[in-house]
Order: C-alpha cells, then structure tokens, then sequence
C-alpha cells in the first residue's frame, strides 16, 4: 500500500468540505483506494498551510511530490497509479466532462450562490468571516445581504434547468456507464457543494437526480455523507413556481433509441406517417 496522501482541505465550520474542486478531489484519491491524511483549514492561511506553494486548494504531497489543481492531481493519480482503477480512461473524458461542469456551474452553482452566500460565510469558520465576506461582495459588487434578496424567487427555477443530467442519467447508471468515473465525481461535488452551504433544500424530495446523487454520496463508505451536510431533498413549491422535473420522456427517441433494422424503428415509424 502506497503512504497516504497528504490532502489539503478546504471546509466550513461545519467540518464538511466546501469547495466543489476539493470534493472532485477527495472522490478521485477515494477512487484510487489510497488514503488520506487531511490537513483540515478554511479559506484564509492557505499559503500558510502549504508552506507558500498554494494560494488555492485543493492540494496534495504524495510522496514528497506537490500536485496543485484539481485536473492536475486526477492526472497524476492516473499517470502515478496506472494499475489501479482509472479516472480518466480517455483524453474525450476530459474534454466532455468540462463540458458538462461548464453547464452546470452557469445552471446550478451560479444561481444557488446567490441563494446561499449568507451561509456560504456565516458557516465559514470565524477567522474566514472578514474575507469571505469582503472578497464575495468584491466579486458580486454587491453586499451579502442584497445578493441573496429573492432567492425563494430564484431557487425554483434551478430544477427545470437540471432535465439534460435527469434525462441522461434516466438512460446511464454513472456518466462514467456501468461505474462512476471522473465525470461522476465533478458533476457530484456540484451538488456536494450545495449540501455543504444550503440552509433550505434546493431539490424537490421526488427529484429523479435523487438516485445518483444518493448513490453517489454513498460511495467509498459514504464519503459524501458527512454530518454537516445539508439536506438536499425537500424544495416546496409555490403556486406559479415552474414544473421541477419533466414527467414523460425527456431525450427525443433518436438519440437514446437504437436502429438495429427496421423492426427497432417500426412504431416511430408508424406515428411519423400517421402524422404526415
Ligand atoms: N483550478 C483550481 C481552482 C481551485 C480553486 O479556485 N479553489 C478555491 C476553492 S473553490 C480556493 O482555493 N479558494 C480560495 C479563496 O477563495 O481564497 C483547481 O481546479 O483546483
């Protein structure tokens, strides 16, 4: 057994881990079946903790050797251990899976950040308070107290908005297929992240992500079911509020149905010339 690496984190008061890199992470040296020795922190001292290599986390000494940067550690772990199970088994994973985390930080972490900053601090540990705040209401341009002004407004609109993963993982157990795989884990610290920070559930309890995500915060002896963790299941809904979830079939047939000849295709086929 390799020595355990040594894992730089990055939580709330809590105890949990907040940061959405550092979750992906945690899940890929999990992965790996290597352990971990956490060196526990918030936001401020990160220089301090690294010994001045890192301003950001996540980081990891595996062997006396510095990895920064959530992609670059994945990577390293693939390259460093090729005969343990595999993160990234094909360059397109990459290239796929930032697509997939791209649309879901403009969909999901964009909106709940501003549904959940108040906590995002508040749950911070007592010497982040003053940066946490100060860097937000730099980033946002806007006083804490003011971003979060109208999320009961906001937090229904987010489900509707999650129909591409609900439809694609309707039709694939993980996005990694038949296991979960990188993908799985970027996509799972999203919702990860929220958990950590959401003082109000930003799901319906009958969400149809509900069995990946519950599946994929029970992996590794339930890695993503630490404690300070927040229920994500439970949105109520107004009257007005949007359908959450779409209740038929969402992917148009040609994309998730196979033509194996004629047979396959004979029912489309007759509701298209019924309709002609
Ligand atoms: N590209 C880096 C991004 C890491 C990053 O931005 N981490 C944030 C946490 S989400 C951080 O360390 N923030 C420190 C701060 O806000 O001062 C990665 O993928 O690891």
């Amino acid at each position: 057994m390799p020595n355990p690496i040594k894992f730089f984190d990055l939580a709330l008061s809590h105890g949990a881990t907040i940061s959405p890199f550092v979750w992906a992470t945690k899940y890929a040296i999990a992965h790996k079946g290597l352990e971990m020795e956490v060196v526990p922190g918030g936001f401020t001292g990160i220089m301090e903790r690294t010994g001045g290599k890192s301003e950001r986390l996540p980081a990891i000494v595996d062997d006396g050797e510095w990895v920064l940067d959530s992609w670059l550690i994945a990577e390293h772990l693939d390259a460093k251990y090729p005969d343990r199970p595999t993160l990234i088994g094909d360059p397109s994973v990459k290239v796929l899976t930032q697509f997939i985390e791209t649309w879901l930080w403009q969909t999901a972490i964009s909106p709940w950040m501003t549904c959940y900053i108040k906590n995002y601090r508040d749950w911070s540990v007592p010497e982040d308070h003053a940066y946490v705040t100060e860097s937000r209401e730099r980033m946002f341009g806007r006083k804490i107290e003011d971003i979060i002004v109208g999320r009961e407004d906001r937090l229904p609109q987010v489900p509707p908005k999650l129909e591409l993963l609900r439809g694609i993982l309707k039709e694939h157990k993980w996005l990694g297929g038949e296991s979960p795989n990188y993908a799985d884990y970027r996509a799972l610290a999203v919702f990860l992240f929220c958990a950590s920070v959401a003082d109000t559930p930003p799901l319906t309890a009958d969400d149809p992500l509900r069995d990946w995500i519950d599946r994929g915060f029970d992996l590794y002896g339930g890695l993503g079911r630490h404690p300070g963790l927040k229920p994500l299941f439970g949105l109520e809904l107004r009257e007005g509020d949007p359908e959450p979830f779409a209740k038929g079939p969402t992917m148009v047939s040609g994309l998730v149905s196979r033509n194996t000849g004629p047979q396959s295709t004979a029912a489309e086929t007759a509701r298209l010339k019924r309709q002609s």
